[in-house]
């Protein structure tokens, strides 16, 4: 039976950079996540009698916001819902059942790299029909709408056994609970060379894949371990929990550290990697060298025709504004567009759509390319192994070579977290207000080139995004960027991109500190990060 309730709204359910994110007794008052649901349902049209993809990752609280999610989509008048087994999609896997199953669009709970457990983060994220993170012109409607809704619809009815695959009914709605794995692992099968790489662990190749007790486990228990042969105990950590175990699923030099030193170690694997909460992201370290994601991203693009899926070449490349300016000269090689977005997969999806990229990457540990609407993990895992299974050389052999014909982005992100959220506003107004005077001055020897505010015209369909995060241009092609992260739950976490390219042969194997030592420097005098947070050095350093 249909009922409506009566609720009132919350003031502060505006999605940021991905979705609505919020600690978990925030989602638990009173018809939180029920209005959020809602204020999405009511900003969309014509989805009567199709199908909604529900899943997430498996944190703290997922299992309740999906029965509600379900018995919700069933009052609004889907005709038939898809969730994971478990309540489990990672988030590209999300994206691609979306896409394969031709649903209208899905929801996505996760916080993604965000810590879980009763005190932690929730979030939810609405995707649309193509399977990417729905665009601005939804998520502002769905905030417009969360201020003043008055009701929202569901349906009495038991909860749905989500731990058997079948196929249920909510009222006149169909309950498909779907293998989580299945869709995604044939997929990926698709793209790459499973044959060479299967051949490469035959040999003897050894891997690390840490999963971080969160959403990527089954998908790298069933691909690496049981598809390609690589050794049992490859994937670590890798049953899902609530709160992962207590850790911070985020895949980074900080919260990755014991993969990191382990491929540091004498005896390191060949290969280590990681995911993070929902699956989206990944952390890519060869024996002895880790791998910046924006370098990643180049070094993939850059040799991405050496696996099946991409043999025929790249469309363009896209990537956001702070990630390094290294897949620009892959681009230029290739003789492909490429395209510098805000920060935000969502911003990808045009392009991909548009059939304008093929792959799109950014400097929070996200690549991914066409096969999805999503950033995917394990896809960039997978082209990793597909490109060492073919060129038969080390991690370190192929970066080496590729610094040496393109050159080095040298390249780090400072991140000062839970900062005051005035102090952090404040900071920024004053660097927006010095703009126009910077250029030509010199901080630290270096002469500021350019500054401004990066805004997006969107080639497709021409929606403008302004206020993107200040960058500050050297002479000689440095680089500085300051914005405000979107997906933060506490206070606000100010994020310094700092970039140097160096092509001096004799300059390539500088440790990154070093390289990058008099623009921290310099990011500090022209922001007064020490005057107004009060920290003498960043929280974290990726
Ligand atoms: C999300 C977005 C990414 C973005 C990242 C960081 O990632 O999907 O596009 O780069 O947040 O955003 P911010 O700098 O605003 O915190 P995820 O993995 O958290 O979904």
């Amino acid at each position: 039976m249909i009922r409506t309730v009566a609720t009132t709204p919350y003031g502060d359910q505006k999605p940021g950079t991905s979705g609505l994110r919020k600690k978990v007794p925030v989602f638990q008052q009173e018809n939180y996540a029920e209005n959020f649901i809602q204020s999405v349902f009511d900003s969309l049209e014509g989805f009567a009698g199709t199908t909604l993809v529900i899943g997430g990752d498996g944190r703290y609280h997922n299992r309740e916001v999906i029965q509600i999610a379900m018995r919700m989509a069933a009052a609004n008048g889907f005709g038939r819902v898809i969730v994971g087994q478990g309540g489990i999609l990672s988030t590209p896997a999300a994206s691609n059942v979306i896409r394969k199953h031709g649903a209208f669009g899905g929801l996505v709970l996760s916080a993604s790299h965000n810590p879980g457990g009763p005190t932690e983060d929730f979030g939810i994220k609405y995707n649309i029909g193509n399977g990417g993170p729905a665009p601005e012109r939804i998520t502002d409607a769905v905030f417009a709408r969360s201020k003043v809704i008055d009701r929202y619809l569901t349906i009495d009815a038991p909860d749905i056994d989500l731990d058997r695959v079948g196929t249920f009914s909510l009222g006149t709605t169909t309950i498909e609970v779907i293998d989580p794995v299945a869709d995604y692992a044939a997929l990926m099968e698709t793209l790459f060379d499973f044959a060479a790489i299967r051949a490469m662990f035959a040999g003897g190749f050894r891997m690390a894949f840490d999963a971080m007790h969160a959403v990527t486990g089954p998908y790298a228990v069933e691909i690496l371990e049981n598809r390609l042969g690589a050794a049992p105990g490859t994937v670590r950590n890798g049953v899902p929990l609530p709160d992962f175990g207590g850790h911070h699923p985020d895949p980074n030099l900080v919260h990755a550290k014991e993969l990191h030193d382990l491929m540091m170690s004498p005896d390191a694997p060949d290969f280590g990697a990681a995911s993070d909460g929902d699956g989206d992201r990944n952390l890519i370290i060869g024996r002895g060298i880790f791998v910046t994601p924006s370098d990643s991203l180049a070094m993939l693009a850059a040799n991405a025709h050496l696996a099946p899926g991409y043999a025929g070449g790249l469309k363009g490349i896209a990537r956001s504004m702070p990630t390094s300016a290294a897949a620009d000269r892959v681009a230029e090689r290739l003789g492909v567009e490429l395209y510098e977005t805000p920060t935000g997969w969502k911003f990808f999806g045009n392009l991909l759509d548009a059939g304008m990229a093929t792959i799109c990457g950014e400097e929070s540990a996200g690549t991914g390319s066409d096969h999805v609407r999503e950033k995917d993990g394990l896809w960039a895992v997978l082209l990793w192994l597909n490109i060492l299974a073919v060129r038969r050389e080390s991690m370190k052999a192929i970066a080496a070579a590729y610094w040496a014909d393109y050159g080095r982005n040298y390249y780090a992100r400072h991140d000062y977290e839970a900062v005051e959220t005035d102090r952090a506003n404040a900071l920024m107004a004053a660097l927006r207000d010095r703009l126009a005077a910077l250029p030509g001055t010199t901080v630290q020897g270096l002469t500021i080139a350019f500054a401004d505010d990066f805004s997006y015209t969107d080639p497709v369909d021409g929606s403008v995004s302004r206020n993107q995060g200040v960058r500050i241009g050297f002479d000689g092609g440095s680089r500085i960027v300051f914005r405000l992260s979107g997906t933060g739950t506490e206070g606000a976490t100010i994020r310094v991109y700092l970039e140097r390219y160096e092509a001096d042969p004799s300059l390539l194997a500088q440790e990154t500190p070093d390289a990058l030592a008099d623009l921290i420097l310099a990011a500090d005098e022209i922001a007064g990060i020490g005057r107004f947070t009060g920290r003498t050095g960043p929280d974290v350093v990726t």
